[in-house]
């Protein structure tokens, strides 16, 4: 019977809600504010748990955003298991071992579902709203941004793409601003957005070479890394990539850079000390972390709204792992 009630609510709700006119291919900040008034502190709920539980989660719940959008829009794509139809992106290289937090989106799924008494919050919305919470618990309110909602999800997804379209962290410089263009994104959103790497940690098969082999890294601070990564073994022995302060969201990134401390060959591909843009934007965002928060806020809408499946595009996914 109270199956029987939510369903019939969620019937109603559901058809005013397409009566209230919401232009279609647009998020919006306030989508799910008569369907589920309750949505969106319900998952900062979960998130904060999970942060509190493991604060690495706030990374990999960032890190997971951007995989999903940059493969084809922000669809929840990412999050599909392998069918019998398709190969998903779990098992693509850049996502294999690596990309985490996984239980937390279902957990947060179930929660809101529970709370909406309705599937009405799509998978890569939860997503969505997940990277901006952890981003906003690990950094405070000044990182926070009004996430944009309204996306559909996915009803595919693509090894291939995976492989294709998420940059590797041996790209150059001119490599990195070429894949951010080719998904719209410019020089300012790819020095915010890579940022993000101011929590989180990295295997040692994605910063061997980098350690052994580049020459434009601090001698003690590749030093101290070999220990843990060494040139045969140890592929998944783990470093932060802010050694300083790795499960706060801040400015230290970009002052490792300036420091030739980045982790990655591709974070310090963007500080090389010749004055270029990217330098300079570098230089910036480590002094003034007012206006890194306000524009690393800014580029994650922007990237947010990649492709996003709206109206009658895609479906609310039930469960997030599978479609429906
Ligand atoms: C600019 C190009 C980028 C490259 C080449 C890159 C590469 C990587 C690599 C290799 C790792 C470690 C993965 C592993 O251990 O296998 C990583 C981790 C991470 N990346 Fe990026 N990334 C980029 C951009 C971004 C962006 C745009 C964001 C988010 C806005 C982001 C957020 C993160 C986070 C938070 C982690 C740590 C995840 C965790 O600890 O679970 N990255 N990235
Ligand atoms: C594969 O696709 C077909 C046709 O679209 C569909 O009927 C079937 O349910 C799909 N199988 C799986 C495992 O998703
Ligand atoms: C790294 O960890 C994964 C599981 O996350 C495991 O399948 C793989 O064998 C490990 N690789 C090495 C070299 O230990
Ligand atoms: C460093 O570069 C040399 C020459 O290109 C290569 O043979 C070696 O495998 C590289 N070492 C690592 C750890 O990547
Ligand atoms: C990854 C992939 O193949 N995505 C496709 C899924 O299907 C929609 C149409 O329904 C395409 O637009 C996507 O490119």
């Amino acid at each position: 019977m109270a199956a029987f009630q939510s369903f019939v609510l969620c019937f109603i709700l559901g058809f005013a809600a397409i009566l209230i006119p919401t232009s279609t291919g647009q998020l919006t900040p306030d989508f799910y504010k008569y369907k589920c008034p309750q949505a969106l502190g319900v998952i900062k709920s979960v998130v904060l748990r999970a942060i509190q539980r493991e604060p690495r989660m706030g990374a990999s719940l960032l890190r997971l955003h951007f995989h999903d959008c940059f493969v084809n829009g922000c669809d929840g794509s990412v999050l599909l298991d392998d069918t019998a139809n398709f190969t998903g992106e779990k098992t693509a290289f850049p996502n294999l071992n690596s990309l985490r937090g996984f239980d937390v989106i279902d957990e947060i799924k179930e929660a809101v579902d529970k709370a909406c008494r309705c599937n009405v919050v799509s998978c890569a919305d939860i997503v969505a709203v997940a990277a901006r919470d952890s981003v906003a618990i690990l950094g405070g309110l000044p990182f926070s941004y009004p996430v944009l909602l309204g996306r559909n999800d996915a009803k595919n997804a693509s090894w291939n793409d995976a492989n294709i379209d998420l940059p590797p962290p041996f790209f150059s410089f001119a490599q990195l601003l070429g894949n951010f263009q080719s998904h719209g994104l410019e020089l300012k959103d790819l020095v915010l957005l890579s940022g993000g790497h101011t929590i989180g940690l990295a295997r040692c098969t994605t910063f061997r070479q980098r350690i052994y082999n580049d020459s434009n890294i601090d001698s003690s601070f590749a030093a101290g890394l070999k220990n843990g990564c060494p040139v045969s073994g140890g592929d998944n022995n783990t470093q932060p990539l802010d050694y300083e302060t790795p499960t706060r969201f801040d400015t230290q990134y970009f002052k490792d850079l300036q420091q030739s401390k980045g982790l990655l060959h591709s974070d310090q591909e963007l500080y090389k000390g010749d004055g270029s843009e990217s330098d300079q934007l570098v230089k910036y965002y480590g002094s003034n972390p007012y206006y890194f928060a306000r524009d690393f806020g800014a580029s994650m809408i922007k990237m947010g709204n990649m492709k996003p499946l709206t109206g009658a595009q895609g479906e609310v996914r039930l469960n997030c792992r599978k479609i429906n």
